[in-house]
C-alpha cells in the first residue's frame, strides 16, 4: 500500500503554502514510545450539533510540521462552516487541502472561507485531503503526547478537542514495533 506522510512535503515542489519546506523521506522512524494498538488512540467531542470524531495526528517526520485528521459531522438541520482553528503547542493552524490525483497531486492549498459542514452530514480530514497543518509546534510531538485543538465554527462557535498523537507505525496497519 501507499504510505502517506503526514506531512505535505511534496507539496514544496508546486505551490507556495504555509507549509515548511521540509524534505522528508518516506520512510517510517523506528523510534515511537508508545505502546499504542494497531488502531492508535482518537479523540472526540460534541458540541451542540457539530459532532468531532477519529481524531488523530500522525506523529510527524519533521518536528515544523504536523497534521491534523478528523470527521466533522453535523447532526442539525442548518449545517455549520469550520472557519479556522488554533492549536496550543503551535504558533499557526492552518485549514488545506492537499490534491491527491490530477496534475497537482501531492500539493496543498489553503481553505479559503472555511469549510463547509453540510446539514445532517459530515467532511472527514485525512490523509491525501482536507487536514489542519500545525505549524511550528513549541515541541516535536511524539506519539503518546495530547494537543489541544479549538476549532472555531461559524455557528457553534468554538470546540476545544483533545488530540493523541498517534505512532506511524500503528496508523501503518502494522504491529510489528520492536523494542516494546
Ligand atoms: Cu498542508
Amino acid at each position: 500500500m501507499r504510505f502517506f506522510l503526514p506531512v505535505c512535503a511534496l507539496a514544496v515542489l508546486a505551490t507556495a503554502t504555509a507549509c515548511t519546506s521540509t524534505s522528508t523521506a518516506a520512510s517510517p522512524i523506528a523510534t515511537a514510545t508508545t505502546s499504542t494498538t494497531a488502531t492508535g488512540p482518537r479523540g472526540s467531542v460534541s458540541v451542540g450539533d457539530i459532532k468531532i470524531s477519529n481524531a488523530y495526528i500522525p506523529q510527524p517526520a519533521s518536528p515544523d510540521v504536523a497534521a491534523a485528521y478528523f470527521t466533522v459531522t453535523d447532526v442539525g438541520a442548518k449545517g455549520d462552516v469550520l472557519l479556522s482553528a488554533t492549536s496550543d503547542p503551535s504558533s499557526q493552524a492552518s485549514l488545506m487541502q492537499e490534491s491527491e490525483t490530477g496534475a497537482d497531486a501531492g500539493t496543498m492549498a489553503n481553505i479559503s472561507g472555511g469549510l463547509s459542514i453540510p446539514a445532517d452530514g459530515a467532511v472527514e480530514l485525512g490523509p491525501g485531503g482536507y487536514h489542519l497543518m500545525l505549524t511550528n509546534p513549541a515541541a516535536t510531538l511524539t506519539a503518546g503526547e495530547t494537543v489541544v485543538l479549538r476549532l472555531r465554527f461559524k455557528t457553534t462557535g468554538t470546540v476545544t478537542l483533545k488530540v493523541p498523537v498517534t505512532s506511524l507505525l500503528s496508523d501503518a496497519q502494522t504491529s510489528s514495533m520492536p523494542g516494546m
